[in-house]
């Protein structure tokens, strides 16, 4: 008798509505590589909605001059509150409605898997100068910023929230490891990869990873990633996950670095703020 395997994925399903003055700054992103790839399967859909559209009188106007004076146009509430309401209709007050903008919290890892776990979501791309506070206040559930640098609009942090969500709904990678591998998915940024071939302009692969070891592969890649965070995001020690062995591996490493001379540069020879340990 035929022993038949049944191998079963776990497989997700989101809806992104997105409300943007511009639509067209959307195409390229959507229609390449892991978007594309995620829609064809049926897994994401996406709504873009120009706000325009909901915009009354001859001339659709969607900004006003701030009261109280001072530069920049500010987004008026009537048509983002319309096209909200027009797009969610039954759905309204039970799907998220994320305002992008950089008065938001901080966009992380942790954010995209918790937006992850919903089926739909709205996005709506402000513009830098501003919206409406009544938007803030009354309309949108949530609030996201992308990180603390100036861009004229959410347009490219909505593409940013889009595909970082996307890349953890269930069945969108081919490889479920992929994920949970990733930087940031463990508070710890990646380890160095190599591919063939094995010396590259006199460039040598580390020997370990040629070895065969498994166990000693996975030691040294650990170690890697605690390194490499180290010098880069010594912020992210903190809050990362980390055994006895990580530590005892971080207190010779910044060990080292005190027996070298110069104390405040670290082994990229760049000046970093934070190369002490949070908690040793
Ligand atoms: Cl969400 N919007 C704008 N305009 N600038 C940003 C941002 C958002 N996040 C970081 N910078």
């Amino acid at each position: 008798m035929a022993v038949r395997l049944v191998v079963t994925y776990e497989v997700g399903f989101m809806h992104f509505d997105i409300l943007t003055l511009f639509p067209g700054l959307f195409a390229g992103v959507f229609e390449e590589s892991i978007l594309k790839r995620a829609r064809e399967a049926g897994l994401v859909t996406i709504a873009l909605h120009n706000i325009r559209d909901y915009a009354t009188g001859r001339h659709r106007v969607t900004d006003d001059a701030p009261y109280g004076g001072g530069g920049g146009m500010i987004m008026k509430p009537e048509p983002l509150f319309a096209a909200v309401e027009a797009v969610l209709g039954e759905q309204l007050g039970s799907v998220p409605v994320i305002l992008l903008t950089p008065k938001g919290r901080l966009f992380t890892q942790r954010v995209a898997r918790e937006l992850s776990r919903q089926r739909r979501l709205l996005l709506i791309c402000g513009r830098y100068e501003g919206v409406d506070e009544r938007v803030h206040r009354y309309l949108a559930t949530d609030e996201i910023s992308i990180g603390d640098y100036v861009l004229a609009g959410g347009e490219i942090p909505a593409m940013v929230v889009v595909e970082a969500v996307t890349r953890l709904i269930p069945g969108v990678l081919g490889d479920p490891g992929a994920t949970f591998e990733d930087s940031h998915a463990e508070g710890l940024l990646e380890y160095p990869h190599y591919t063939r071939p094995p010396v590259f302009r006199g460039h040598a692969v580390p020997e370990v990873l040629l070895s065969g070891h498994h166990a000693q592969i996975v030691r040294w890649r650990r170690q890697q990633a605690l390194r490499r965070t180290w010098e880069q995001r010594p912020d992210l020690l903190s809050s990362a996950r980390l055994t006895d062995e990580d530590w005892a591996y971080l207190r010779q490493l910044q060990a080292e670095q005190e027996s070298q001379a110069g104390g405040n540069c670290n082994t990229l020879g760049h000046e970093t703020e934070a190369t002490d340990l949070p908690t040793l």
